[in-house]
């Protein structure tokens, strides 16, 4: 079973492996630790990760990168639509309102989805992962930001489904790298936590964590995030001065020309990382447009206050993390700065003075992410053994259940003939323990439906839905009583994804117990919730919650006196259990509508799409090797014709070898420079059965020399 860590990020991943030594970043084919984040399109083939990159300036239009901005989001979202004119390829609306990235791809257009995309790049994570560890690789961890929706969650999930990987788990990047940190942390304390931020400023996007730490484990107490805001953005500031700039200085009009506003913008970039380092920079680009070669300057401090509204947007995510921390700041034992983008002198000050703390690098600012997600996975894997070390991550967006209620009717005889409006509570709230799961208990005499929803719009992109999906419950019937009492699970699960998992008909010995005593307590089911644990370790839902947990059934006047008696009814010590054993449990029917999700058969189309495209690639990197090994003959041939061969060769052989290889260089110049894996084989064992001969001849040589050698020593 491998043990494989994977941080995607915007511009750059990196896989981290667990030997039995510990945890190590993969070099990949080019022996780098970060693997680009990139897929491009050819004539004949993909070229993924580093391959990619070397041709993204050839081949702008055709080279995808970041896909973690677009991946599980609406074409319209406004969100998508600004990110879209800083993308060098094209994206169109799909059918689905996703986007589609169209492409030239084997000299036709083509058009992939960005969970399509985000599948070739795992896909290349895991074979360099594999080629790293000499095994086959199918477990792992992957790191998502923590803003991210219930949409983005199930895509990256398809995604890695479709790279042929099994997730054990999504990981908060900002829990990943809190455990990075805290499990080689000597001496953290048994009682009063030590409290550490974690800020992660990457390339499009910032994200605030503040975790709790004690001897053996960590608990996320908040977390904040701003989308929109990183890296890339003080590079788009630098770039709109400088266009502005140039065409004053040199009347070019930069942002006019696709292939010059990518040069500028890299440029750009390079100027900030100089920034970083140096109090002054210079910019230039030869050649930039219109055959003019610009040339500028900056210093530091022109460079924040050109960014001074971005700097101070990163203050926001922090205090508001410290808020729901509910820490002051005198709680804060330190602040760990991760990230690139948090490379930038000002963006340290502006944390450095929102926690009054100076911020530290203890960690690996580019790999703590993926070795938080290989530990993750080394610790829920039974092959490893990984010092415990208990992580309880949370959710940060409020979920709410809905449904079409009824007012309860105490009279059972009454049926029900008009819908009542729907009604919704909270069933996770912000902050919410990972993983968790809730019941929820109906009375219903037949089929209904809940909705399960985002409880408050605000941290998630504008125009995104609430509703996350409809769990249809049923059918069931009722024996003996009218309405029939339904135990609900809502689950939460590790990976922030949400799901109805369960529904249970109860069914009452009813002579022994009426329907209207059921207790709600998750107890009563032989499988407790052993997640939902709350904050005094007693399994169950607290109180308040359990009060939105009833249904609408709560208004009858057996239920309230119910909801009174929750905090007794949680000790479940009343005398009634031995009755309760009666009750029948029958499980119910539940039906998944996802919106936007990808249907079962989409995925299985997507991942013999990707095999097509695989076996392609690998057909097309065979047919170079073969040619590369006709190349190799060529050179190696005549080199030792000339020296090591020259006296097991006889002159005719000599000539007529030595016209071989020159026809064949030309050839493969030429007419051969484009051909099948088959020709290549050809040619090869062409030349082999003129030159095998006499490549025998000197190995026997050898072999007679070697010989009389070991009989001298004997
Ligand atoms: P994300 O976290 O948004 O998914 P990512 O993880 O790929 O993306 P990082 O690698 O953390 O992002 O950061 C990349 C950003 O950091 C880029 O915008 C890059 O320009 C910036 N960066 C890298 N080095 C420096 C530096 N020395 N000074 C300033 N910025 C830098
Ligand atoms: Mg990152
Ligand atoms: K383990």
């Amino acid at each position: 079973m491998s043990v494989v860590g994977l941080d995607v990020g915007n511009v750059n991943c990196i896989i981290g492996v667990a030997r039995q030594r510990g945890i190590d970043v993969v070099l990949n084919d080019e022996c780098g630790r970060e693997t680009p984040a990139m897929v491009s399109f050819s004539d004949k083939q993909r070229y993924i990760g580093t391959g990619a990159a070397s041709t993204a300036t050839m081949n702008p239009k055709n080279t995808i990168s970041q896909i973690k901005r677009l991946i599980g989001r609406k074409f319209r979202d406004p969100e998508v639509q600004k990110d879209l004119p800083l993308f060098s390829f094209n994206v169109s609306e799909g059918p689905d309102g996703g986007p589609l990235i169209n492409v030239n791809y084997l000299k036709e257009k083509a058009s992939f989805t960005p969970t399509q995309i985000l599948g070739m790049i795992l896909c290349n994570l895991k074979n360099v992962a594999a080629k790293a560890l000499g095994t086959t690789v199918v477990d792992c961890v992957i790191g998502i930001p923590v803003y991210f929706s219930e949409l983005q969650r199930r895509a990256y999930l398809n995604a890695a489904a479709i790279a042929g990987l099994r997730t054990l788990r999504l990981m908060h990047e900002t829990t990943a790298t809190a455990l990075a940190y805290g499990i080689y942390k000597p001496g953290l304390p048994d009682t009063d936590a030590f409290h550490v931020v974690f800020v992660d400023v990457g390339h499009a996007s910032t994200q605030v964590s503040i975790a709790a730490f004690k001897k053996g484990q960590l608990k996320i107490l908040a977390q904040a995030f701003d989308r929109c805001l990183g890296g890339r953005d003080f590079d788009e500031v630098l770039f709109a001065h400088f266009v502005d700039r140039f065409k004053q200085d040199y009347n070019i009009n930069v942002a006019s020309n696709a292939r010059a506003s990518q040069r500028l913008r890299a440029a750009c970039e390079k100027l900030k990382k100089m920034l970083s380092a140096n109090a002054e920079a210079p910019l230039t680009v030869e050649c930039l447009m219109d055959e003019k070669d610009v040339r500028a300057h900056m210093k530091r401090e022109e460079f924040e206050s050109l960014a001074a509204d971005l700097l101070e947007r990163v203050r926001a995510p922090c205090e508001r993390a410290l808020a729901d921390s509910h820490l002051s700041l005198d709680k804060i034992g330190a602040v760990e700065v991760v990230g690139s983008g948090s490379r930038i002198p000002a963006v340290l000050k502006i944390i450095a003075s929102c926690f009054r703390k100076e911020p530290s690098r203890t960690l690996n600012a580019s790999e703590c992410i993926a070795r938080g997600c290989t530990l993750q996975c080394a610790m829920m894997s039974p092959t490893f053994k990984v010092r415990h070390f208990e992580v309880q991550d949370s959710f940060p967006f409020p979920i709410a259940c809905s449904w079409r209620g009824r007012s309860a009717s105490p009279n059972a005889e009454a049926p029900d003939r008009e819908p009542a409006p729907s009604t919704s509570s909270v069933v996770f709230v912000k902050g919410n323990a990972l993983p968790s799961a809730k019941l929820l208990t109906f009375q219903r005499s037949g089929t209904f439906s809940i909705d399960v929803l985002y409880a408050d719009a605000r941290d998630l992109p504008p125009g995104t839905p609430l509703k996350i999906g409809t769990y249809q419950i049923g059918p069931f019937s009722p024996c003996r009583v009218e309405r029939a009492t339904l135990k609900v699970k809502i689950r939460l699960s590790v990976d922030g994804i949400l799901c109805v998992e369960s529904a249970t008909l109860i069914e009452e010995d009813e002579s022994e117990m009426p329907a209207s005593k059921v207790k709600e307590n998750p107890r009563d089911f032989p499988e407790a919730l052993p997640m939902d644990t709350d904050k005094d370790g007693q399994n169950g839902v607290e109180p308040q919650d359990a009060q939105n947990l009833r249904t609408p059934e709560s208004n009858a006047p057996e239920s309230k006196s119910n909801s009174n008696s929750t905090k007794n009814e949680s000790d479940g010590t009343q005398p009634e259990t031995v009755k309760k054993k009666k009750s029948k449990r029958i499980d119910v029917p539940v039906q998944e509508v996802v919106l936007g999700a990808l249907a079962g058969h989409e995925l299985q189309r997507a991942v013999e799409k990707e095999l097509e495209m695989a076996l392609q690639d690998r057909v097309m990197e065979e047919t170079k090797e073969k040619k590369n090994a006709v190349e190799a003959y060529v050179y190696d041939m005549r080199n030792k014709l000339s020296e090591t061969f020259s006296e097991f060769v006889t002159e005719r052989e000599q000539e007529e070898l030595a016209a071989i290889l020159q026809q064949t260089e030309f050839w493969l110049y030429e007419e051969g420079e484009d051909e099948s894996k088959s020709v290549y084989v050809a040619k090869l064992a062409e030349l082999k059965k003129l030159g095998d001969p006499v490549v025998e001849r000197q190995r026997e040589d050898e072999a007679r020399g070697q010989a009389i050698e070991d009989l001298l020593f004997c």
